[in-house]
């Protein structure tokens, strides 16, 4: 028996270790939570889990330090009787029988399209089978879509288009088996980093194995490729089809799996024709010669495996570049066999389990879809209904669309933050403004979506939640609670089955029987028959049986899973026959113009997760990378006339935002990128979605999140401020939020050096002295232990020094405004990086101190700094690792120390 089939086992006094999962990334890396007296002490990895086999990443190895205060949570409901009052506290009770009466209501007044559900592929599978039968079964509306729209939807479309059915084929075994991998639109060394480490491990134990790069960017993962093709944003199809034309006229491709298993080659192959290497070389702006060098090593591979996210499906072209890869697949028969296969890779942990419970507008569960008249009678039958709605439902966009048109009125929102991570926020905004009833159920305090709630359902979250997700290679993994949730918060399936049955009593009381579980394996057991005689079957499967087995992958038949689907060819298609996608390459939505000259992408960092809500309260976590910043070739902003880290404005033809511009050669020129974690909640304005594109693929609706024109141009804001306070993050983050607002440049930021807030200022006049007064006794800094203050210069310098610190010779806060030179020192100090120079000295900046630099090993502390002066003495990457630490822990820094060797080393 495997160690995550264990529920659970004692330890030291009152501990308890749990097996459960991350509840980060799809890669789903089996977890060890250990909890004592109601509270995490411990999480590691699980080395049976067979995802991670006891690796995690720097996320993962922070998880229990993102748990540890109930501060930063939604702990119990709030209702606002009216728009423009302030939100109160009320009973859960009460809370849920509003909400069902608001349902009630609308469902009497204006039928049930007038209400939608808009999810999360956060949520786990018994979450979403509750609130996809409570919305289709009880509501009788289609309009229930999740985030997966931003995220999987393109990949979802490509696998129905080609393969026939919503499957990845391939599994994580395959990494270590491929000949080729062609990695495109995957920044894996930073959103998949487990996955990394085995691809790494994998090419050095074989050299030989080649690694072919698909990235705009010179990202950390392209430092371990052999080929790095930096594409012009949006030119994947172009580039696929020209792999597809150099292996026809070389002869690469497997004309007799092309016979056997596929239709439509013909077609696609004269339509490739016209794509030579030579073409595709001026529309994607990648030499001639590395097209046919990356086709070459695709075709004459003995496996090749493709693993993609992102870069191919936010695109107004995604189900396009997810066929043509595909076809690159079919063409060569590299499929449904070991090392090989097209293999998207889930961003969310359970972006794969909401597909198959059918928690999209387009999807019902076990992969039937909705305007099939059959399915809907099958899902009716299995769910004891008369019959399921058969409008279509609204995918995320439209949604918003429909609330701005009045035709939703009434928006739930679980486990997914909209007014952060939607493009085009000014629209988004106005939608949630506009919405009648907006019903918020979230877990952490202070999200950009929850400034819109009428009412907020306070939601458990990991490690409170027990339930089962499917992590990108198809395997089933239970998840498991370690604690109690704190307040009011309960469990999301629980939240929705109660307003259910309260509903189901106002409107259909026959159907409330339908909504009573006893428990998740109740919900887990019902949906899991749903998938019987279906592609994924997992109707086997129930919690008895994972307890058993651990961890298993769909479809499970007789008793065991499955690693790779296609072994024989066959695809679940009407005649058994895959389908070659033939599609010609489209540009991006919004082509450069000569108002808005530069081409913007947006993606993730390594330690940050999406809107910052958890990884925030990690310190840990934001020393790799503590604000946002626009990453500008050198050339631009020489070209621009902008100073390393000035204060720069973002444009774009719906919004604007504020924020330092750095250096990086790793864009090209005239192109720019922005992470896209900072949010309203963290920055002034509303955040890096302002700026962004909701033009969609016609066919999977998905955003062109990763696309943009832009304009950049100086911000001149003479007058800053700097201020600094140690504390609970998320108690200083409620206090200080304000001050995000009334400013042109404002960052609230987590804090590197502990528990505490940084907050920056910058404005075109200085501040009046009563604002910067006002600011003063909002940091604590109205009493100060040391001030230097020259009023009549606007300047205010001032430190609190800790209560509690040994000698209280250390900084508790400090703030400085109008003259912020002192700030690296200060800092530094605050830190304990640095002895205090005298106080004077320090905060009239006299003192020298280092330039603050970035963490980039976050395990171990290890400072970019250090690296670099490691490296002018001639250190390589096992030396640094030996000597300094770097990459010695969970190894997430190793790409980047690799790709600093590469630059400035010898
Ligand atoms: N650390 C961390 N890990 C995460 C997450 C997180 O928030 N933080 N989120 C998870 C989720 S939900 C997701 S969806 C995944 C996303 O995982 P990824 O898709 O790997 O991450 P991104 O950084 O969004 O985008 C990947 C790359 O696409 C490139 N790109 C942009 N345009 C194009 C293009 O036209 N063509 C090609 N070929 N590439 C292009 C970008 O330069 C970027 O490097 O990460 C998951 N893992
Ligand atoms: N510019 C740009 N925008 C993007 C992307 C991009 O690449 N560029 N990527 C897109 C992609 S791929 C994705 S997946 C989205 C992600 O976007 P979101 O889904 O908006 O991101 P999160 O911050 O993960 O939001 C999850 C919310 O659920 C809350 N929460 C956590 N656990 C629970 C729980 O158990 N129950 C409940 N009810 N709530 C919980 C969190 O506090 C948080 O507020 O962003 C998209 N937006
Ligand atoms: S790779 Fe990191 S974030 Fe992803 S599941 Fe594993 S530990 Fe969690
Ligand atoms: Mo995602």
């Amino acid at each position: 028996m495997s160690a995550s089939g264990h529920h659970h086992e004692s330890g030291a006094a009152g501990e308890r270790t749990v097996a459960s999962v991350c509840c980060y990334c799809g890669t789903g890396c089996g977890v060890r939570v250990t909890a004592k007296d109601g509270r995490v002490i411990a999480v590691q990895g699980d080395p049976e889990h067979p995802a991670n086999r006891g690796r995690l990443c720097s996320k993962g190895l922070a998880l229990a330090d993102t748990v540890r205060r109930d501060t930063a949570r939604v702990l119990q409901a709030e209702w606002r009787p009216e728009r423009g009052r302030e939100r109160m506290p009320v009973s859960l009770d009460n809370a849920l029988d509003l909400a069902a009466g608001k349902l009630a209501a609308t469902l009497d007044m204006h039928g049930p399209d007038a209400v939608g559900f808009y999810l999360s592929g956060q949520l786990l599978t018994e979450d979403y089978a509750v609130f996809n039968k409570l919305a289709r079964a009880l509501v009788g509306t289609n309009n229930i879509d999740t985030n997966s729209r931003l995220c999987m939807s393109s990949a979802v479309s490509g696998y129905k288009l080609t393969l026939g059915a919503d499957a990845p084929p391939a599994c994580y075994d395959d990494l270590e088996l491929a000949d080729t991998v062609l990695i495109a639109g995957s920044n894996m060394a930073y959103a998949h980093p487990v996955l990394f480490r085995r691809l790494e491990a994998a090419k050095a134990a074989r050299p030989g194995m080649k690694i072919v790069v698909v990235d705009p960017r010179r990202t950390d993962t392209a430092a371990l490729a052999d080929l790095h093709l930096p594409i012009l944003p949006g030119t994947d199809v172009a580039l696929f089809h020209a792999m597809l034309n150099v292996m026809v006229w070389e002869g690469l491709v497997d004309a007799s799996y092309i016979a056997d298993h596929t239709r439509g080659f013909d077609a696609l192959k004269a339509r490739v024709h016209e794509y030579t290497p030579r073409a595709a070389q001026d529309v994607c702006g990648v030499p001639a010669a590395d097209i046919v060098q990356a086709a070459r090593w695709f075709g004459q591979a003995g496996a090749a495996l493709s693993v993609y996210t992102m870069g191919l499906n936010q695109s107004s072209s995604g189900t396009a570049k997810n066929g043509a890869l595909i076809n690159l697949h079919l063409a060569t028969g590299q499929i449904g066999k070991p090392g090989a296969g097209p293999f998207s890779l889930t961003g969310q942990p359970n972006a794969m389990g909401g597909r198959e419970a059918g928690g999209m507008a387009t999807l019902l569960p076990g992969h039937r879809d909705p305007a099939d008249a059959d399915h809907r009678g099958e899902v009716a039958g299995l769910w004891s209904v008369p019959s399921l709605p058969s409008r279509p439902g609204t995918p995320a966009l439209e949604m918003f669309d429909a609330v701005l048109e009045g035709r939703i009125k009434v928006l739930w929102i679980a486990a997914t933050n909209p007014a952060q991570s939607l493009p085009d926020q000014a629209r988004v905004r106005a939608a949630l403004q506009k919405a009648e009833f907006v019903i918020v159920q979230e877990a952490y305090a202070g999200t950009e979506t929850l400034a819109y709630a009428d009412l907020v359902l306070p939601a458990a979250t990991w490690p409170e939640k027990s339930g089962t997700l499917t992590n990108s290679e198809r395997r089933i993994s239970r998840v498991r609670a370690a604690i109690a949730p704190p307040g009011d918060a309960r469990p999301d399936w629980e939240l929705a089955a109660s307003v259910a049955r309260r509903l189901a009593r106002l409107v259909a009381p026959e159907k409330a029987p339908l909504f009573q579980y006893p428990d998740a394996a109740a919900v887990f057991a019902e949906h899991a028959r749903m998938t019987a005689g279906r592609d994924l079957d997992y109707s086997r499967i129930d919690y008895a049986l994972l307890e058993r087995t651990g961890p298993v992958q769909w479809p499970y038949r007789g008793d065991s899973g499955t690693a790779r689907l296609y072994a024989d060819g066959r695809f679940p298609t009407a005649d058994g026959r895959a389908q070659f996608y033939d599609t010609g390459y489209t540009p991006t939505a919004e082509a450069v113009s000569a108002q808005y000259p530069l081409r913007l992408t947006t993606g993730r960092l390594r330690d940050h997760w999406h809107s910052l809500t958890r990884t925030a309260m990690a310190p840990v976590l934001t020393r790799h990378v503590e604000e946002p910043w626009l990453s500008l070739h050198p050339l631009d902003l020489q070209r621009l006339k902008l100073e390393p880290h000035a204060l720069v404005r973002v444009r774009s033809r719906r919004g604007a935002i504020v924020l330092p511009v750095r250096p990086d050669d790793t864009v090209r020129p005239g192109h720019a990128f922005l992470p896209m974690h900072w949010g309203s909640a963290y920055m002034g304005g509303h955040g890096i979605n302002a700026l962004t594109n909701s033009a969609r693929d016609p066919v999977s609706r998905q955003p062109e999140l990763k696309h943009a024109a832009v304009a950049v141009a100086p911000a001149r804001l003479p007058w800053q401020a700097m201020a600094w306070v140690a504390g609970d993050t998320a108690v200083l983050r409620a206090q200080l939020a304000p001050w995000l607002r009334g400013f042109e440049y404002a960052a609230l930021l987590p804090c590197a050096a502990g528990p505490g807030v940084r907050l920056r200022l910058a404005a075109a006049a200085p501040a009046p002295s009563h604002v910067v007064d006002a600011l003063a006794q909002a940091l604590g800094l109205d009493q100060p232990d040391a001030a230097f203050d020259d009023v009549s210069r606007g300047i205010v310098r001032r430190v609190r020094l800790a209560v509690e610190a040994p000698g209280a010779d250390a900084p508790g806060a400090f703030m400085l405004a109008g003259d912020v030179r002192a700030h690296d020192g200060l800092m530094a100090w605050a830190e304990g990086g640095a002895a205090p120079a005298s106080l004077a000295n320090l905060l009239m900046a006299r003192a020298p101190a280092a330039p603050r630099t970035r963490t980039v090993c976050a395990c171990v502390g290890v400072s970019e700094a250090a690296i670099r002066s490691g490296i002018e003495s001639g250190m390589d990457v096992a030396q640094l690792k030996d000597r300094l630490g770097c990459g010695s822990g969970c190894g997430s820094c190793l790409p980047e120390v690799r790709r600093m060797v590469a630059l400035h080393g010898a």
